[in-house]
């Protein structure tokens, strides 16, 4: 049919490498004090386990993803731009880049937008939604490393595929919540199942 399939993307942890920026970073500035490998790391949350680690280790390590440059200087995950970039000139298929942006805001709004246009290309902007409600935007399917996404909308109209990271790897597996392993897993096919 015609009918046009509306992909969401997270960023963050799905085609940006905040985990890997974000240790990086940390070990640099702070390289004295105690980290958790992406190996250990368990929860969304980076700061709830830092903090979990020594209280004061939570404000050091949001310092780091407030810090100008943090978001703009991530590495780009295996994958994801091409993905993106084949998303695009599907036929009957509209992709959209839906993240959500810190609350500090003197820097992450601006970077997430100079990292799309720098890795994507100008027109990617057209496709850019920064919210902090994801459950507001209509969609076919959300791929995205969150476990929980909730907002004001209890009934969103996608369907959450749960992208695999180092924070979600050792979830129990969930019969109803269908996973990407990463972009070499078979994205196209998740797509085409959604097509009616
Ligand atoms: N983030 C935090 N605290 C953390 C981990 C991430 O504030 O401990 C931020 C980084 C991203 C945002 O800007 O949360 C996650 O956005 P989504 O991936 O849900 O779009």
């Amino acid at each position: 049919s015609a009918r046009r399939l509306r992909v969401l993307v997270d960023m963050d942890g799905v085609i940006a490498d905040f985990e890997g920026g974000f240790l990086k970073k940390y070990r640099a500035r702070y390289p004295a004090e105690p980290y958790v490998s992406l190996e250990e790391r368990r929860g969304f949350w980076v700061s709830s386990q830092y903090g979990q680690l020594r209280s004061d280790l939570c404000e050091k390590a949001i310092s780091i993803w407030e810090s100008k440059n943090f978001f703009l200087e991530l590495d780009p995950l295996p994958g994801g731009l091409a993905a993106l970039k084949e998303m695009s000139k599907m036929e009957n298929t509209d992709v959209f880049i839906c993240t959500s942006p810190i609350k500090h805001y003197h820097y992450c709004p601006y970077e997430k937008y100079a990292w799309i246009e720098k890795h994507l290309g100008y027109e990617f902007l057209e496709r850019t939604i920064l919210t902090r409600d994801k459950t507001l935007v209509s969609g076919d399917l959300l791929i995205d490393d969150k476990p929980d996404i909730l907002g004001a909308e209890a009934n969103p109209a996608w369907e959450h595929v749960l992208f695999t990271a180092c924070h979600n790897k050792h979830l129990p597996p969930c019969p109803s919540r269908r996973r990407l392993l990463s972009w070499d897993d078979d994205w196209r096919a998740l797509l085409d199942s959604k097509r009616r």
